[in-house]
């Protein structure tokens, strides 16, 4: 297939997300980068927005719990390795991405974890929020009562984007994945990036993903470019996904070639299972954008001064292969 990447007039605004969701972000953000506003202003509104959006099945509020019934929140935001900021397992406080950004601002620190980070999160005037929704705990119960092993339960689907911001039938709920990762240009030709989730389901207590960390599920070079990723967080850790896409582009490849370079790594990495899924989007420095899945069922959400749209991946690794 083609690879190929839009290409946007350097100056003006964009927002890339992942998942169709990601436009319900791109709405809170968007008046922000019209008005010639900051990309690290746009990127957090978009995932406090999703954060807090009960319709959007699968981040944040909503989010399906760890093995002992516990919602725990991570996230990260970027706009250079100097200036990027990441908090991890938060167990009272909903909005992980400004909570990071604070990090980043306020603090001679990158990422705090665990209690501290809700003690930091208590500190600076975030609001405690119960995180787990009567919906997730219901999953939760009727998980474990089943005694189903989570490798099964992860085989039940993997999430399908219908276009209309939910991911899960009733029955692939099980399956829940849970990321926003959000990327803008700014119309002063700056770039940022804010990666929010609740991890895997049913995870172990303490296990954290690929999201909040610099690197992996984000990375942002101002010179070069941006990269996200969504999906299977152990599979983009192991290979460093989003700063081994920045590379790329660093080395002279379009956006969706460097996606595609991180798709293959996975690949000869790791025997993929049926549960695996991994989607990535990419902004490089000059506004040319692209994206990329190892299956199908992912989508993006691109905002321009053209509007909103939903778009396929430029490339999927096995299409054949949807949720
Ligand atoms: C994680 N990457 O914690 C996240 C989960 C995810 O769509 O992206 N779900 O592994």
């Amino acid at each position: 297939m083609p690879i190929m990447s839009a290409f946007m007039t350097p100056g003006t605004p964009i927002l890339l997300s992942t998942w169709s969701f990601g436009l319900r972000g791109h709405a809170a953000a968007w008046p922000v980068l019209e008005a010639g506003g900051h990309a690290i202003d746009a990127v957090v509104d978009a995932c406090t927005a999703i954060e807090a959006d009960p319709e959007v099945d699968s981040v944040g509020y909503g989010g399906l719990p760890d093995r002992d019934g516990q919602v725990t929140l991570d996230a990260c935001v970027m706009q250079s390795p100097s200036s990027c900021g990441s908090v991890c397992c938060l167990r009272h406080h909903l909005h992980a991405a400004r909570i990071a950004r604070e990090i980043m601002d306020s603090t001679s620190h990158v990422m705090l974890v665990g209690e501290a980070a809700d003690a930091y999160a208590d500190a600076v005037g975030e609001p405690r929020e119960n995180l787990l929704s009567p919906e997730a705990a219901k999953a939760w119960e009727s998980w474990k009562r089943d005694g189903t092993d989570v490798d099964q339960v992860r085989d039940a689907g993997r999430p399908v984007d219908q276009g209309g911001g939910r991911l899960f039938d009733a029955e692939s709920r099980w399956a829940g994945h849970d990321t926003i990762g959000t990327l803008a240009l700014d119309s002063m030709g700056v770039l940022a990036g804010a990666c929010s989730t609740s991890g895997s389901p049913w995870k172990l207590p303490g296990r954290v993903g690929d999201s909040p960390i610099v690197g992996h599920g984000l990375y942002v070079d101002p010179d070069i470019g941006a990269v996200t990723a969504t999906g299977t967080g152990e599979l983009v850790m192991g290979v460093c996904g989003a700063m081994l896409g920045v590379e790329e582009m660093r080395r002279g490849a379009d956006p969706t070639e460097a996606l595609v370079t991180v798709l293959q790594r996975i690949e000869s990495a790791y025997e993929l299972e049926d549960n695996h899924q991994v989607g990535l989007v990419a902004i490089r420095r000059d506004g040319r954008i692209g994206s990329a899945s190892l299956r199908g069922g992912f989508k993006v959400g691109y905002t321009s001064i053209d509007g909103d749209e939903v778009r396929d991946p430029e490339h999927v690794s096995h299409p054949g292969e949807s949720g």
